[in-house]
């Protein structure tokens, strides 16, 4: 057997050495010992789309053939990434190709980081759709994704002197290799105009929509390839484009060649940025064009997909589920009602039930200013019969909610997706769909009890909770290739790779003297080449025998970097002043990037690294502390910085963090939670069996939510009670790091919103503990291994399953 297996090893590198050899040539003329890294790099994942694309057009044919339910996952963001080495694994050919270029004397590992990051999101949202469609594919379900194709994802950081600068991310550059254009599937979204009912001679109405400025919408679709299996689904990414019948300028008269222009300036602009400035009307104005344009392209590209299939417009619920991530595509309700209305001639009702049953939407969280809402004026005068459709939904909706609470207008006002002068998308979002998730146990918990109450209230099993999960083949067998293997070697088996929950097998071997020495050579691996990239990009040493306690992800006041560094603000003080003071050797990481137009968050960046400067300079203490802004976290960098951390600091404001997933990728790779009960850190808690395997501490949601309800928190008090904080926060004015009054205001005038101050006291303590424990070589090698063995269940294959039972009802389909 063994001796097929190498033959059938050698044939398929004999294959790959052929293709990759072939694909040099065809694509640049040249031998392989003639190609730039770059262009080494797009002959690899050629190579690999050779095998990708006869997986895809059988998954294509079978799904359109067999007739089986679809799911669309709508989200605005997809944090993608880079994709060759996930698709050289999923494809089951990683080490054959490693072998043969190495064979040509090229080293993989180089290639991979040619590869631009698909930053096509911001944060945890956008990461969490590229989760999911992986899992959705691993698991052989028919899911897609459905996106816009950004010129220019999230920016790149950089810090000069301190601060967050913000440099274009020019991501398609040398072009995306992973994408096929299909302008055959190209969609028309109309803006503007003016739409109103016209009463037909037979006495019907009949819509009229007048004067639209039509934009086409190009797919770009991306192959998203499943696990060791044949399924290949589609992440389709819509550019803006200007229309079809967009002649040469030849004829035009001056005027019409400068309209001409301005249009074309106009539609390019809809996919340039993935966050357009939304400190100005325009700004806003363009977030709400992009959000329809993915919309509309999206839904409509459906519908016709559906019917080329001969599947009949009636049945559409039960043959096509969409999800709407987030507030952003919410308007998919409308527009499948425009389609099924207007175009499909549909009665409202009938639509109606459609539309309800096909759509699902998901909360993420509960933050007021991210629930979007559009004033009335700028959204009729955008999308004036889509705002006909949402009025009459609203007129609908409203009857319903009057005959529940008769003389009740307070609940109208609650529930009205039109209110003041606004159009409430998450409001829209929940009365047209027929299933509403929260992405943790404590926020869906949360939103049902305090912000979506009155809806929760009126259709309390709308609700539902889905706790959210990471992929684990990205996250630990692509990222930590050592644990994984030390993982299949402990079990025995692969099986893990497609049941993560059998990771729990490793419970049997968190006493295992042996098995916790190797996870401490690789947590030492994974910090020292955490290491070796801080000392090559920051120049900074740091010693892979410190604790690496790490916050990593975006900066942002109710995430609470800003606690972080000044506890680091107070350890530095106290090894300078206090000679009984002990603390274990730490080096702290932070990194993560914050909003443009977010002057806290970019005052905290500068703080963090005025503290580095001079802690990291100080030759009588930086033996023991040191602290690293990590520049321009992503996900590539992440895959370097999860694997490396000994303490994972999970410290939002508890009730803020809707889940989180960074802790998630922290844990499966041996970190201990460090966390406040907040999001998933309440389940992860749970998973480990309670606080001997995490270290939790400061205020509950509770507390800090009747907090807020009874207005009865003082900053100033706190300020003045615990001499420790009042030390610490006076520094950022004394001159010690700088000039930070712009912080002092935000914790001591500004009554500190997040309650920092509040946990100071708490959060010390909770490094005392971490001290203690991490003293203790072996319990802590044992929690590290706990933590592991019990994060299966924190993978998106579980999610996905229960997206799909629960909500979706859909099934895997078997390819080949
Ligand atoms: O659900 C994914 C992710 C959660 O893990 C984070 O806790 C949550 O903050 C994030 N939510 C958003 C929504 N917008 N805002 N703010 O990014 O979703």
């Amino acid at each position: 057997k063994d001796v097929r297996k190498d033959r059938e090893y050698e044939a398929l590198k004999e294959s790959l050495r052929r293709r990759f050899i072939n694909a040099a040539h065809v694509m640049w003329g040249r031998e392989i010992n003639e190609l730039t890294k770059n262009e080494v790099y797009q002959t690899v994942a050629a190579t690999a789309k050779q095998f990708i694309t006869e997986n895809w057009i059988k998954t294509n044919s079978a799904y359109m053939e067999r007739g089986e339910k679809q799911v669309y996952y709508f989200s605005i963001e997809f944090l993608l990434g880079r994709l060759l080495k996930s698709n050289l694994m999923n494809l089951g050919i990683q080490d054959a190709v490693e072998d043969v270029l190495a064979g040509l004397k090229i080293d993989l590992s180089e290639t991979y980081e040619e590869e631009p990051d698909a930053g096509l999101g911001n944060g945890g949202l956008g990461r969490l759709a590229a989760c999911f469609i992986d899992s959705m594919a691993a698991h052989r379900l028919p899911g897609h994704g459905c996106s816009i194709r950004y010129q220019y994802g999230l920016f790149e950081q950089k810090i000069v002197d301190g601060n967050q600068v913000e440099i274009p991310d020019n991501w398609l550059k040398n072009g995306f290799a992973w994408e096929y254009r299909k302008p055959d599937k190209a969609i028309d979204v109309k803006f503007n105009g003016n739409a109103y009912m016209k009463k037909m001679d037979d006495g019907s109405l009949q819509v009229v929509y007048e004067d639209p400025l039509t934009v086409m919408a190009v797919p770009y679709d991306v192959p998203i390839v499943g696990y060791h299996n044949s399924t290949v689904n589609t992440l389709r990414l819509w550019n803006a484009e200007v229309n079809r019948d967009f002649s040469d300028y030849g004829m035009l008269t001056k005027e019409q060649r400068k309209k001409k222009s301005e249009y074309r300036e106009f539609v390019e602009s809809i996919t340039q940025f993935l966050y357009p400035d939304d400190s100005t009307y325009d700004g806003r104005r363009m977030r709400l064009i992009q959000e329809y344009f993915l919309v509309s392209a999206g839904v409509q590209s459906i519908v016709r997909h559906y019917k080329k299939a001969g599947l009949n417009i009636h049945d559409f619920a039960k043959k096509i589920a969409i999800h709407i991530n987030d507030t952003h595509p919410a308007l998919c309700v409308a527009e499948l009602m425009r389609i099924l209305v207007d175009e499909e001639g549909l009665e409202w009702n009938e639509a109606w039930a459609i539309t309800k049953n096909t759509m699902a939407y998901t909360n993420h969280t509960i933050m007021p200013e991210a629930l979007e809402k559009w004033p009335v004026e700028m959204f009729k005068t955008l999308l004036p019969r889509i705002y006909m459709i949402v009025d009459e939904i609203n007129r609908r909706w409203l009857i319903d909610v009057r005959e529940r609470y008769p003389e009740n207008e307070g609940k109208v006002h609650a529930l009205s997706i039109i209110q003041d002068d606004m159009v409430h998308m998450a409001r829209l979002a929940i009365v047209g769909s027929h299933s509403v998730n929260g992405v943790a146990k404590i926020h869906t918990d949360i939103l049902k009890s305090t912000t979506l109450h009155d809806f929760y209230e009126y259709n309390p099993r709308l609700f539902n909770n889905k706790t959210n999960g990471i992929t684990h083949r990205r996250w630990l067998m692509g990222a930590n290739p050592e644990l994984s293997a030390l993982i299949d070697k402990t079990i025995g088996s692969h099986r893990w790779h497609r049941h993560p929950e059998q990771m729990d097998i490793l419970n049997d071997m968190v006493d295992n003297k042996p098995f916790l020495a190797e996870l401490e050579k690789i947590k030492k691996l994974r910090k020292t080449a955490l290491a070796a990239y801080i000392e090559k990009h920051n120049g900074i040493r740091v010693d892979p025998d410190t604790i690496f306690d790490i916050q990593v992800k975006r900066i942002h006041s109710y995430k609470r970097q800003l606690m972080n560094i000044l506890h680091i603000m107070y350890q530095y003080h106290r090894l300078k002043t206090d000679k009984t003071f002990t603390m274990l050797p730490t080096t702290y990481f932070f990194g993560g990037k914050a909003a443009p137009g977010y002057f806290i968050a970019k005052e905290t960046i500068r703080l963090i690294n005025a503290v580095a400067a001079k802690v990291n300079a100080d030759p009588e203490t930086n033996k023991t502390l040191k602290v690293v802004f990590i520049e321009n976290f992503g996900v590539s960098i992440g895959e370097l910085v999860y694997p490396a951390a000994d303490v994972s600091e999970q410290i939002s404001t508890a009730s803020k963090e809707a889940s989180g997933t960074g802790n998630m990728k922290f844990m499966m790779n041996g970190a201990i939670t460090l966390g406040t009960l907040d999001g998933a850190n309440v389940e992860i808690r749970e998973a480990v069996g309670g606080d001997a395997n995490c270290v939790i501490f400061g205020l509950k949601a509770e507390e800090v939510l009747n907090y807020y309800a009874t207005g009865t928190y003082s900053a100033w008090d706190e300020y003045n009670t615990d001499p420790d904080v009042h030390f610490v926060v006076d520094q950022l004015t004394d001159g010690t790091y700088g000039d930070f009054h712009s912080l002092f205001d935000y914790l001591v005038h500004e009554n500190d919103e997040f309650f920092i101050l509040k946990d100071f006291r708490a959060y010390a303590k909770a490094h005392e503990e971490v001290y203690r424990r991490y003293k203790d070589r072996y319990h802590w090698l044992r929690s590290s291994a706990v933590n592991i063995a019990n994060s299966g269940g924190f993978s998106s294959d579980r999610t996905i399953e229960e997206y799909a039972k629960e909500i979706w009802q859909v099934k895997p389909v078997v390819i080949g």
